[in-house]
């Protein structure tokens, strides 16, 4: 039996304000645009505003921090190339306001932990190097050496190189990124988790098994002239607004678009762009062509039905359906796929999905006549357990039809961190393949262990287990991010010390190692200026392409470093007369970031010419082989068909499969309000989201207080208290609530098979209704 620690915070908040209203049908135009220039004016002042949104994107300017959506040809940017979300991020960034010593001096720890993620991030940027020794109550201010020189003790410490773990957040620049992954093998480590073990891990296992690269084989060109688009699993119009500006070309280009996802998501259905004339005065563009209310984790067994049913078109329609050529030329396993799926049971498919037969023929026949098709997904496909299994059986779609490697048509995740997917390019990988350490050991002079490290969740198991001491953590929330939350918390304050290099105050500074530290950064809307003169970043958005990012606004603080410095003073001390230390002349990386491009250009493939090919405005795109010749480095050199065994949750009796996701007004765990506007959820975050049929069945009215708890089998009862329930177009035995505060629900070993994500959008729960409260009266239909 467990307390919902975390739960002792947000009960504080009050969010008996809950205001429900009708869930939206169309995505943006003013109210966002207004929205945006709201959140910048009172968080950065109004010229400032102005000034740093117009720079967001352009060639010249920094990159977007709030997703990896890519930027359109430099010829064809419009001057405000950011959106609603965008603008949210760089005020949050950006603000004025800051968390100083007397912050923290004001506020003892024991305080802090009652704050909720909004109070703690709403205190501004960290304007000092702060220390919290061992049985201290405050943080209190610490010189840069001294900082440094307690990481030296504490790392020295260790027995061994893996007691040590060093995270990334997926917004380290491929500079940093590379340097922290030098650092961690030279010091003797692949402890290097990273967001994308809960983010598109499956997507990159899963792709990479049958396409032979991880990562999107399109472009956005491709995007604009698909001739059919489908976008499973996946909330654009929140979490990659600019993509709806895309979709709508698509749509003028006479595509046609299916989505799939249990709600009836605004931006899915109808864009009116703000940007243009069009989109503010008339009705502006309906999105979705056909919308298929899907059970959660059903996916796979679409994506089945839909294989079979393209064969039997297939044998309908004279061999005119399936590219035979292609199957032919480029592909493996088709037979014992087809026999596969050949032997799939409907009435079974129709249980997992929830979608009546004729509905998935129909989508089979769209994608029958389509002259091109691309699929894009994202966390609703990925943070399942047959996540990987159901990537791999999309896959096989797009094989039958040949939609792979030519115009329009090809496999797009939608990647979620700014350069979640370029820190994974430059090596931030608990199990980089041996190659690329052969590459770094002969560029550094050093032997770079291969040994496979933690990804997020081994890491914390093993932290539960004593076998971790330090922690480090490039960016990112670790402890808020994760599952368990409980659990995750009693690690982490086990941990001898914790290390956070952040930008804002967050729960992984409060719930702390015996000692801790934060070590502030610049942010990317910032100049960045070393010894050699002002430094430029690099990043790789969701396509591939790989440009430069500059900010051009004064530092928050003037004891700010960037993280470049910061892991390379890090690096330079705790390495200093190590063994087999990586030879690398560290000050000299901090004062000329070029140099840390030139080595990257030595140990990974397709940045030759890096310094150079960063000055042509808009970059350059990396090589993908399936995208540019239809060759498939995999296991078999093809595209390979799988035979993959249809799995679904099973949903109890009494039960809920519970999905854990974002609502409109926040960055992952970066609360900026309370308000979920395309869904009609205001002034509350402590929701949970059900099919009114369920309410019914339980008895609720909209706004009743419930308790949820995980019915995990391993006998440990994960309660998370005082949520409130509201009705919501679902499929039934579905539910909704938002992360992070649903994490304390989700068992940290229920993960996706073969990627270890975790499996945060199918939590089996249920709901409770508090003996506290009056029984409720049954509603009425
Ligand atoms: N404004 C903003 N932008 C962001 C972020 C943010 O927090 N705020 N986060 C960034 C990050 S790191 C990421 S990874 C991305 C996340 O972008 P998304 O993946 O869009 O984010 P989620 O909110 O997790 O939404 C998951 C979507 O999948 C649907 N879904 C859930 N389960 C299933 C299923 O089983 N099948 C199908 N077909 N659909 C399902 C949900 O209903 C929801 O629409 O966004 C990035 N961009
Ligand atoms: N239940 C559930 N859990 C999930 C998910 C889910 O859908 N459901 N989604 C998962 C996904 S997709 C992801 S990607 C992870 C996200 O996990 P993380 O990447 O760890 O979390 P964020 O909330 O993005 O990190 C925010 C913090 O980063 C710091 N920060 C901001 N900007 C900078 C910067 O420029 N430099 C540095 N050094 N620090 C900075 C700030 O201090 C801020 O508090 O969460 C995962 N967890
Ligand atoms: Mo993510």
């Amino acid at each position: 039996m467990g307390e919902d620690t975390t739960a002792r915070a947000e009960q504080n908040i009050d969010d008996a304000q809950l205001r429900v209203t009708k869930p939206r049908t169309h995505a943006t135009g003013w109210p966002a645009i207004r929205q945006s220039l709201v959140m910048g004016e009172e968080e950065m002042g109004a010229v400032r505003t102005m000034r740093t949104l117009l720079d967001i994107n352009q060639t010249r300017g920094f990159d977007c921090m709030s997703c990896a959506w890519p930027d359109p040809d430099p010829k064809r940017r419009s001057p405000a190339e950011f959106c609603e979300s965008g603008a949210k991020a760089v005020a949050e960034e950006a603000t004025k306001q800051r968390a100083t010593p007397e912050f923290f001096a004001a506020h003892s720890i024991a305080e802090l932990e009652t704050w909720d993620d909004f109070a703690l991030g709403k205190q501004g940027r960290i304007t000092h190097p702060m220390l919290l020794e061992a049985g201290d109550t405050h943080y209190r201010p610490v010189t840069w050496d001294r900082a440094i020189a307690i990481v030296k003790e504490e790392l020295q410490k260790l027995e061994s190189p893996d007691e040590a773990v060093f995270y990334t957040s997926g917004r380290a620049s491929n500079e940093a990124a590379f340097t922290y992954g030098l650092f961690a093998r030279s010091f003797g480590t692949n402890n290097l988790p990273d967001c994308s073990n809960m983010c598109h891990e499956s997507t990159s296992i899963g792709l990479a098994q049958v396409m032979g690269v991880g990562k999107a084989s399109v472009s956005l060109t491709d995007l604009e002239h698909a001739d059919l688009i489908l976008i499973a699993g996946q909330n654009p119009g929140t979490n990659a607004p600019r993509m709806l500006t895309r979709l709508e070309n698509a749509k003028k280009n006479g595509g046609r678009i299916v989505a799939i996802n249990p709600l009836r998501e605004a931006g899915l259905l109808h864009f009116d762009n703000p940007q243009s004339v069009k989109g503010l005065v008339f009705r502006g563009t309906q999105l979705a062509d056909e919308f298929l209310q899907i059970k959660l984790a059903g996916d796979q067994a679409l994506f089945q039905a839909l294989g079979a049913t393209l064969i039997e078109l297939d044998a309908e329609r004279g061999g005119t359906v399936l590219d035979h050529d292609f199957i032919a030329r480029y592909t493996s396993g088709f037979e014992d796929y087809r026999d596969h799926v050949a032997r799939l049971d409907w009435a079974e498919v129709e249980r997992a999905t929830g979608l009546p037969e004729a509905q998935i023929r129909r989508l089979a026949g769209m994608i029958a006549d389509a002259k091109s098709m691309i699929i894009c997904w994202a966390m609703g496909i990925t943070q399942h357990v047959n996540g990987v299994a159901t990537i791999r059986d999309m896959a096989s779609v797009a094989w039958l039809t040949g939609n792979v490697g030519r115009p329009g048509a090809g496999l797009m995740p939608v990647r979620g961190h700014s350069n979640v997917q370029g820190d994974r390019t430059v090596g931030i990988w608990e199990k980089m393949p041996d190659a690329f350490h052969d590459r770094l050991s002969e560029e550094f002079s050093f032997t770079s262990p291969k040994e496979h490290g933690y990804d997020t969740v081994k890491a914390l198991q093993a932290m539960r287990d004593g076998k971790v001491k330090v922690f480090m953590g490039l960016g990112g929330n670790y402890t808020r991010a994760t599952p368990d939350t409980e659990r995750t918390e009693a690690s982490m304050r086990e941990l001898d010390l914790t290390v956070q290099i952040s930008t804002k105050p967050n729960r992984s500074h409060v719930v702390h190692g015996k000692r801790a530290l934060i070590l502030p950064c610049l942010g990317r809307t910032e100049r960045d200026v070393q010894a050699t003169g002002p430094q430029r970043v690099s990043v790789e958005d969701t396509v591939l392409a790989v440009h430069e990012s500059h900010g051009h606004l004064e530092p928050a603080s003037p004891h700010l470093r960037s993280e470049v410095a910061i892991i390379c003073g890090i690096a330079e001390a705790v390495l200093e007369g190590r063994e087999n230390s990586a030879q690398v002349d560290w000050s000299a990386l901090k004062d000329d970031y070029r140099l840390i491009r030139k080595h990257i250009e030595h140990v990974v493939d397709g940045f030759q010419a890096y310094e150079e090919k960063l000055d042509v405005p808009g970059g350059f795109v990396l090589p993908h082989p399936p995208r540019d010749k239809r060759e498939f480095p995999t296991k078999t050199g093809k595209a390979m068909f799988t035979v993959n065994e249809l799995e679904y949750p099973e949903i109890p009796e009494d039960g809920l499969v519970l999905q854990t996701l974002r609502s409109h007004d926040q960055f992952n765990t970066t609360i900026y309000g309370k308000e979920d506007r395309y869904r009609g959820i205001h002034d509350a975050r402590r929701v949970v989201l059900m099919n009114r049929k369920e309410m019914v069945k339980r008895g609720l009215h909209e706004g009743d207080v419930v308790d949820l708890v995980s019915t995990d089998a391993d006998g440990v009862e994960r309660r998370a208290v005082g949520w409130r329930a509201v009705p919501y177009r679902m499929p039934s035995g579905n539910a909704a609530a938002y992360f992070p505060e649903a994490n304390v629900l989700l068992p940290l070993h229920h993960t996706a098979k073969e990627s270890n994500s975790p499996a945060a959008k199918a939590v089996v729960i249920r709901v409770e209704v508090p003996a506290r409260s009056e029984a409720p009266v049954p509603a009425a239909v």
